[in-house]
């Protein structure tokens, strides 16, 4: 069992409701729902939570260092303003997976710099709901690496 806490950052809960032509037009319960069907399958243990406060995120990330063996982030915006968010993945230590639905790279140049992955294991971007799909993969066997 490898036990993953995922994280949404702000403006994720919109998902589905508004701007379905650049995020898809499937709303956060259902990408969740598609997590914990994966995770079933890959015998992972999800513990789920959205927010848009910085402070909120961080104490996630915290909590997570009770429980989980890695965690996988979609900071949203803040991923190219969050010093704070940045610090906390470096303090827990636990491998953590950068991903985003859309290509920040094919976008605006103020979203191609991410304070969050020179901290990162590494980055799943522009494969919609599959970047949380392959950003759980990519989580389970950096941690049953750490493991062997
Ligand atoms: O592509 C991603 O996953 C992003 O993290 C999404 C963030 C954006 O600021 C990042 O640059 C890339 C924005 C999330 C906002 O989500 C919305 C969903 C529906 C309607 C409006 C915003």
């Amino acid at each position: 069992m490898v036990r993953i806490a995922v994280i949404h950052g702000p403006n994720l809960n919109l998902l589905g409701l508004r701007e379905p032509e650049v995020y898809g037009a499937l709303t956060l319960e259902q990408i969740n729902e598609r997590m914990l069907d994966l995770a079933r399958k890959e015998n992972l243990e999800l513990r789920i939570s959205q927010s848009n406060m910085e402070g909120t995120i961080i104490d996630s990330i915290q909590d997570a260092l009770e429980w989980a063996d890695a965690i996988v982030i979609n900071p949203g915006a803040y991923t190219h303003t969050s010093v704070a968010i940045r610090d906390a993945i470096t303090a827990v230590r636990l491998p953590t997976v950068e991903v985003h639905m859309s290509n920040v790279h094919r976008r605006e140049p103020f979203r191609h710099h991410s304070y969050v992955s020179p901290v990162v294991v590494g980055q799943v971007v522009g494969f919609g709901v599959d970047s949380y799909l392959l950003g759980l993969i990519a989580a389970k066997r950096t941690v049953e690496e750490m493991r062997r």
